[in-house]
This record gives structure tokens, sequence and C-alpha cells, in this order.
């Protein structure tokens, strides 16, 4: 049996010719592993996913992490988070873009990043899906490191970055706050979400991917905040904040980006290491529901900055 490899718009590739409902061979799951590390992003359209499955299958790719609030996680399948708009907690995932009520919308960023710990991976699966919102972005920050001159390049090895985590996205420096307004319910501080209160986090300019050994520009918008000692690296305060500002925009091109458009039964599977999502979320009332299995993070790639 051969696997076919498509690949997806710019980056990713989906993956068919096995069942993932047949007894699988180690050759097969080491053939899927490879794959997930060469294209960051792999779909599966068309399997017969049950939640059981789901759980087993990702165990391919590594350990699984149970998500910290308990709260979240089915009952039946601990393992098992579910992400679900068009239901009571829409309300505190409501704000206003361009005078446009929209639910669940997410910036760029990588799960857990904050931490320091960032998840390895992550497999959403479509349960429900509406017809033409819910999309979830994709981007590849190894090619986007590939893509700077080779002067950028030399700078950012000598740069560290630090993330501070918050819960208004008012008080992030370098998300798009244009016509950004909260919503009444919009969570304000971390203990809102039953969050503790993240210090703040480093991490290297650019990141070496663990497994692969790639580098991987570490820079996603979210909770973005500075750079550690510009001075170290020839920089003024100013011309800091101006680099900074000229890697998120580099990372918002869209020859970086895959953004797919579920139908129901897909499921995706992505490298948090190395890639960076987001969501264009949904209409208030639009039922969404993805279940998410996720690979552990068995590596520090930041430091945390407490107690500093
Ligand atoms: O809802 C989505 O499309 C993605 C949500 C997300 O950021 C995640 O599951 O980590
Ligand atoms: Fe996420």
């Amino acid at each position: 049996m051969s696997l076919q490899v498509t690949p997806l718009n710019n980056i990713g590739a989906e993956i068919s010719g096995f069942n993932i409902n047949d007894p699988m061979t180690d050759a097969l799951k080491a053939e899927l592993k490879a794959l997930w590390y060469e294209h960051g992003l792999l779909l599966f359209r068309g399997q017969d996913i049950t939640p059981e499955k789901q759980i087993e299958f990702s165990r391919i790719f590594g350990t699984l992490e149970l998500h910290p609030l308990k709260a979240e996680t089915s009952e039946e399948y601990p393992e098992l988070f579910v992400l679900e708009n068009g239901g009571d907690k829409d309300k505190f995932f409501t704000a206003s873009y361009k005078g446009e009520e929209i639910v669940g919308r997410l910036d760029w960023h990588m799960d857990l990043h904050y931490t320091g710990r960032p998840n390895h991976g992550a497999l959403l699966r479509a349960v429900v899906v509406p017809s033409d919102d819910g999309l979830t972005g994709f981007g590849d920050l190894a090619k986007a490191y590939d893509a700077l001159d080779k002067e950028t390049q030399e700078l950012l090895k000598k740069i560290e970055v630090a993330y501070a985590f918050c819960m208004q996205r008012k008080h992030m420096r370098y998300v798009d706050l244009e016509g950004y307004e909260p919503g009444p319910h919009s969570p304000r501080k971390p203990s809102d979400m039953k969050y503790p209160d993240f210090p703040d986090s480093v991490y290297p300019a650019v990141v070496t991917h663990p497994v692969t050994k790639r580098p991987v520009l570490g820079i996603v918008e979210q909770f973005l905040d500075r750079v550690i000692t510009p001075q170290q690296a020839g920089l003024s305060n100013d011309e800091a904040i101006e680099l900074l500002q000229y890697l998120v925009d580099h990372t918002r091109k869209p020859e970086f980006h895959y953004f797919h458009q579920w139908r129901e039964g897909d499921m995706v599977l992505w490298d948090n290491w190395r890639l960076m999502h987001c969501a264009t979320g949904t209409r208030p009332g639009v039922k969404r529901v993805i279940n998410r299995t996720t690979i552990e993070g068995d590596v520090q790639l930041g430091r945390v900055l407490s107690g500093e």
C-alpha cells in the first residue's frame, strides 16, 4: 500500500491511500510521522473516524496531553477536547470586528506558547461545520524564516523576544486592532477564564526545531511584546520595535499560509513547533463542533521570566 501525497495551497499536504480503520503497520506509522515533519500539516479526508479512532491515530505522533482545565474535556474521552461554537459559552468569545459580531476569532498563535513549552502538535476533526465561515488558518514559520534575507537571518540569531500573556486583545502590541471592539462579556483578566497569571516567556528569534533541526522564525503576533536587551544586538528601542513589526508583517504574507475550509469528517494534524495557526470565527448562533486531540510538548523551547 502506498500513500498518496497531494500538496495543499502553499503549505501542507493531503494524505490518502490508506484506511484509518485497517490495522496499521509500523512502517505505515513511520511514513505518516515522516510526512508530518516534512510538510508540517497533514489533511485526512473521507475517513470514518470515531473519537476512539482519533485518539488511537493521534498516538502515532506522540504522547497525548490532557487539557489542563478538567471542565473542558469530555468525560467519556479525557484525551478529547471539544471546541464548540453556537452554544451558551459564545458570549465570552464574541467581539466586534469592523462592526460585525464574530464568535471565536483567534489571532495567529501557537498553542501553549506563552508557557515556554508549546504543544508539539494537535489534530482537529470537524464534527459539525458551517458552510462558509469557521476556517482555520495555518502559517509555516520555517518557510517564513527561509524567505528572509541573509542579513536579517544573521541579526535574528543574536536576538531573543519576550511574549506577555494577557486576555485583552487591546493590550497586545502586534495584533491588528483596526475596527476591533471587545464584547461586553470578553474576559479581562486570566482568572475570568480560570487561567493562572502566566509570567512572560522568552524565545530565541530563531528556534531550532527539536526533531528536524530546521530553523523556525520565533515570531508569532499573539502576545508578542518586545526584543530582550536590543542594544546587545546593536539596536535602539525604536529599531527593535520596527524590526518586530517588519517580522510580523512578513509572517502575514499569504504565501506562507493555508486556510482550511472544513467539511464534516476532515481531520487536520499540524506541527505546533513549526506552524502558527488562527481561526476566522463564526457569526453568532452558528453551530460548529471540532474534536481536538493534542500531542504533548516534551521539549522546553522558551524560558520563563519569573523572578528575573
Ligand atoms: O477553532 C479553530 O479553528 C482552531 C482553534 C485553535 O486555535 C486550537 O484548537 O488550537
Ligand atoms: Fe490554537
